[in-house]
């Protein structure tokens, strides 16, 4: 089947100096009727939001912070897939513009040399029909953090391009591989289904076939191997006695990423 690719991101892109979050604005935007593609970029945030309220440090100049406006025609329930395209992207952008290799822990931190160096966070507002009416993906990646920009405790988990490379990448540069390869992803998860983006994610993952803790908030509630993904993006553990359980919420965290 042909694909065919849409440019649907890289003519609306509205540049900011500082925003509280990218996620935010676009989440407003959208509300407002801003079409599918828009872009909202920021140099710096001063409230970077991270899952469950939790914090993205988004110092200015240090990193691409930026989030996209989709209008998906897909069923609400495999709203999980677009996070998982979009970190497939990430790491297919990152291998074009770095030359190293990336890898994705589920579900949504994209990991260099097993730290972790982007971030994505999807936003969903449901119509009253149960259909996606839009969705805002956030996505930050860590160009030039150094370990001053991370400090003594984010500085054992996280890294940046620079601090792997050594090289001082352009925002611009990193901005436009990306879209590049989200358009083509998207154009395909329309026309062709989930089954070559899932693919691509398997062969991109650091969480398959190791050993998972999950976690709910922090209380460890089982564990095990992860042995798969499904298309709703759930993790399929399973533990030491043979049983198979599906996580789809809470925390999860990795021994050997
Ligand atoms: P997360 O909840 O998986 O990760 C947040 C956690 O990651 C924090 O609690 C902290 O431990 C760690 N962390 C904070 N800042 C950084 C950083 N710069 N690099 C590495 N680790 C960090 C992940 O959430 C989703 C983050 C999405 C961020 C983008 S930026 C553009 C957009 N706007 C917005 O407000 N959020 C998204």
């Amino acid at each position: 089947k042909m694909v065919e690719i849409k440019k649907i991101l890289h003519n609306k892109i509205h540049y900011y100096e500082q925003l509280d979050s990218t996620n935010l604005k676009a989440l407003e935007l959208a509300k407002q009727g801003a079409v599918e593609g828009t872009v909202v970029v920021a140099a710096r945030q001063t409230a970077g939001r991270g899952r469950l309220r939790r914090k993205w440090e988004s110092p200015e100049g240090k990193g691409l912070w930026f989030s996209m406006i989709l209008r998906p025609t897909i069923a609400a329930e495999y709203c999980a897939q677009i996070t998982l395209l979009t970190a497939v992207a990430v790491v297919k952008a990152l291998q074009v513009v770095t030359d190293k290799k990336f890898s994705i822990k589920w579900p949504n931190d994209i990991m260099l040399d097993g730290k972790k160096v982007c971030g994505i966070l999807a936003e969903m507002a449901l119509a009253a029909d149960g259909s996606i009416e839009y969705a805002v993906v956030g996505i930050g990646i860590n160009i030039n953090m150094s370990s001053e920009d991370f400090g003594a405790q984010l500085e054992a988990t996280a890294t940046s391009l620079y601090l792997a490379t050594g090289i001082e990448y352009e925002h611009e540069q990193v901005l436009k591989a990306f879209l590049d390869e989200f358009d083509l992803l998207y154009s395909h998860w329309h026309c062709c289904g989930f089954a070559l983006i899932r693919q691509d994610w398997l062969d991109y993952s650091c969480t398959l076939g190791h050993k998972v803790t999950v976690r709910d908030n922090d209380t460890e509630i089982y564990s095990g191997v992860a042995e798969d993904m499904d298309d709703y993006g759930s993790l399929l553990v399973r533990n030491a006695a043979g049983k198979i359980e599906s996580f789809d919420f809470g925390e999860i965290s990795i021994r050997s990423c």
